[in-house]
């Protein structure tokens, strides 16, 4: 199966990596830093062929600044989350063409000169009423939400070589396929888990975009950059179909990076099974849609990742989260959660501000620095996050610096 696609980059040899002048604010010493990144950029638009016609030219306002947003983070590698699939690739490479390579608001340029990405379960029509309101298709019934196919999509971006050839893909892995899945219940009925019937379960995708292992050759180690995006656990009923499946979402990266017997029901897109090897170096990357203190998260989803012995939680923190959440009060006020820990500025009646994108390292990996690049008001740079509405996302970039 041809599941998966890879994009060349453009004129590769012409992008050396290391060659942007005086980038290197991460590089100390022998003991070198990767900084690994993850940012919901909200590049989605509301059609199909939307995001490259307004990446085809340099003028997009939101794509300027979410692309300075990622050069002044200047990660070596960053998973973007909400970004449109096209099966060629073009919306990556005009992002990197037109935006990327191009000094945003007098920031370096940062060049990527590999990138992954690979369809999304987004808008792909299940044929069935998944939704249970009668009837059959919309966003709501594909076997992720989406108005198309590729909505909400993903890329891995790199200066450091993707083995690409290793690539493991978990779109079409099937929900029923955890043992002891949270499936959700129909209420109406006296029947357990009978949200969804027997023929659907043979096809409800456990993924909601898709799950991705994408191993980067940093010098002589490999690091498995393990990348996703869950449903956000709203937009559902009583039966919590979405909550349900945000935790089974996390829960397969939990496993998944236990490896073992743990891991042993998995398989990806190519039929091949089990999870991480023993003592491979990873990093969990994604907007995984839950806070492990507030908002509409299920049965505790996060702390399946930052309760894992294999998992370093950096808690990375941001002042400008800190000020938001005081500024804008509401449901803020009410969390117990350290509101520096927030990466996502949602609404303020509910849920308020949560900690939503993670950067999670495997525990062999030491954690250099971490943070969120959400500036307070005074700072300049605030002008790149701004107040709702946003001139970039709702949600901010997750950095980590870690040694290898
Ligand atoms: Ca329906
Ligand atoms: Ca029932
Ligand atoms: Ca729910
Ligand atoms: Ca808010």
């Amino acid at each position: 199966m041809a599941l998966s696609s890879t994009f060349v980059p453009l004129a590769a040899s012409a992008h050396g990596r290391g060659d942007a002048p005086g980038r290197d604010p991460h590089g100390h010493g022998a003991d070198r830093a990767l900084r690994v990144a993850t940012y919901n950029l909200s590049l989605n638009r509301a059609t199909e062929g939307g995001l490259v016609a307004d990446l085809s030219s340099p003028d997009d306002a939101q794509a300027r600044t979410v692309a300075e947003v990622i050069q002044r983070a200047a990660p070596d590698v960053v998973l973007l989350n909400e970004f449109d699939f096209d099966a060629e690739g073009r919306a990556v490479d005009l992002f990197r063409e037109n935006y990327l390579e191009v000094s945003q608001g007098g920031a370096d340029p940062v060049r990527y000169p590999y990138a992954y990405s690979a369809p999304s379960n987004t808008g792909v029509a299940s044929g069935f009423d998944l939704n249970n309101d009668g009837t059959v298709g919309g966003g709501d019934d594909a076997f992720g939400f989406g108005l198309f196919e590729g909505q909400y999509g993903m890329v891995v971006l790199s200066r450091y070589p993707i083995d690409t050839r290793k690539v493991r893909t978990f779109q079409h892995f099937l929900w029923k396929d955890v043992p002891g899945a949270a499936l959700p219940d129909d209420p109406s009925t006296d029947a357990p888990a009978d949200w969804f019937s027997p023929e659907e379960l043979e096809v409800v995708r456990l993924s909601s975009k898709s799950h991705w292992d994408v191993p980067v050759r940093v010098g002589r180690e490999t690091v498995h950059v393990l990348a996703s995006h869950p449903t956000p656990p709203t937009f559902d009923g009583p039966e919590d179909r979405n909550g349900r499946r945000n935790h089974d979402e996390i829960r397969f990266w939990a496993d998944y990076a236990t490896g073992g017997a743990t891991a042993r029901y998995v398989y990806d897109d190519a039929g091949r099974r089990g999870g991480l090897p023993r003592g491979a170096s990873f990093v969990v990357v994604g907007d995984q849609n839950a806070d492990p203190h507030d908002g509409d998260s299920f049965d505790g989803a996060i702390d399946q990742l930052l309760g894992n012995r294999r998992v370093t939680d950096p808690m990375p923190t941001s002042q400008g989260a800190v000020e938001a959440a005081v500024l804008q009060g509401g449901a803020n006020l009410t969390h117990t959660g350290d509101p520096a820990l927030d990466t996502a500025d949602f609404a303020d009646g509910a849920p308020g501000n949560l900690r939503a994108d993670y950067v999670l390292p495997s525990r062999d990996l030491r954690v250099r620095d971490a943070g969120v690049f959400w500036p307070t008001l005074a700072d300049p740079l605030s002008r790149l996050t701004g107040v709702y509405p946003f001139p970039s996302s709702d949600h901010r970039l997750v950095w980590v610096d870690l040694a290898l």
